[in-house]
This record gives structure tokens, sequence and C-alpha cells, in this order.
């Protein structure tokens, strides 16, 4: 089954978004099968946006993810990926749509309040960049048969 990595960045957490984002996930019909609060070391923070090393933000980015802690999760179900993007909105909070996260709490770029894997290859390597094995736990909840 499909997963994708989502992150609560620190605004997320100040702004006390946690619960709602879980909400908004679980409600959907996602599986959580990863969930915790961290710190976040440079070195990962770097590695996380790497493809983004060149970018004038670059730094201020791993400067804001460090600053404060994180929520960590990761989802699964069928095309959570894509849905995962969808759920959080456009990257610009000022011009995602109102019902997405982005688009009901946040107005800066700088302070979107949450990440979503862009692909099924990008969740692979984030989920495992963040996530032990054995820090995901594989379960089916008994609601399955009726999302499926
Ligand atoms: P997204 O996939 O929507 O998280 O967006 P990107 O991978 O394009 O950007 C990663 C993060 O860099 C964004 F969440 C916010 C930050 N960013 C800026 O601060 N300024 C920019 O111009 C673009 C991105």
């Amino acid at each position: 089954m499909e997963r994708t990595f989502v992150m609560v960045k620190p605004d997320g957490v100040q702004r006390n978004l946690v619960g709602e984002v879980i909400r908004r996930f679980e409600s959907k019909g996602f599986t959580l099968v990863g969930l915790k609060l961290m710190s976040v070391s440079r070195e990962l923070a770097e590695q996380h946006y790497d493809v983004h090393r060149e970018r004038p933000f670059f730094a201020g980015l791993v400067e804001f993810i460090t600053s404060s802690p994180v929520v960590a999760t990761v989802w699964e179900g069928e095309g959570v990926v894509a849905s995962a993007r969808k759920i959080i909105g456009a990257t610009n909070p000022l011009t995602a749509e109102l019902g997405t996260i982005r688009g009901d709490y946040g107005v800066s770029i700088g302070r979107n309040l949450i990440h979503g894997s862009d692909a099924i290859e990008t969740a692979q390597r984030e989920i495992s960049l963040w996530f032990k094995d054995e820090e995901l736990v594989s379960w089916k909840p008994s609601l399955t048969s009726w999302l499926y």
C-alpha cells in the first residue's frame, strides 16, 4: 500500500495545528503508520531539502525547520501521495485554495505550516530519511472494508 511523508513544520506546531492536520488525514480515510514530535538537526534539514540547496531561500529554510520542534508523520492509503498534496494545498498559502490546510491557515510561503512528499519516489526517500523501519507500524484499521 502507498505511503507518504507529512511533516507539521515549526509554525504549525507553534500554532497548535497538529491535531487539525492529523484530523484531516484521518477523516479522509488514510491510516497513520508513523508519528513523532522531534527537534530537527541541521544535517537532517539539509538532507531533506537537498534539492533546494542552491536556491536563495535554502539557508532560511534550514534555519526555520531547525528552530522549533516538528511533528513527522507517515500516512498510508491508496493514492495517498497525490491526495496529501491536495489536502495540503499549493506551496504559497496566499494562492492555495480555501479548504486546503495552507489555504485555510497560512499567509506566507516561508511559513506554510506543513510539508508533504511530492511523488512516490520522493515519499520513499523522505520516509527512510525521517523514520527507522521499527518506528513504522503496519496495521489494518477495522474500517478498511468500508473505505475500499
Ligand atoms: P512544497 O513541495 O509545496 O513544500 O514546495 P517546494 O518543495 O517548492 O518548497 C519547499 C519549501 O521551501 C516550501 F515549503 C517553502 C520554501 N520556499 C520558500 O521559502 N520560498 C520559495 O520561493 C519557495 C519555497
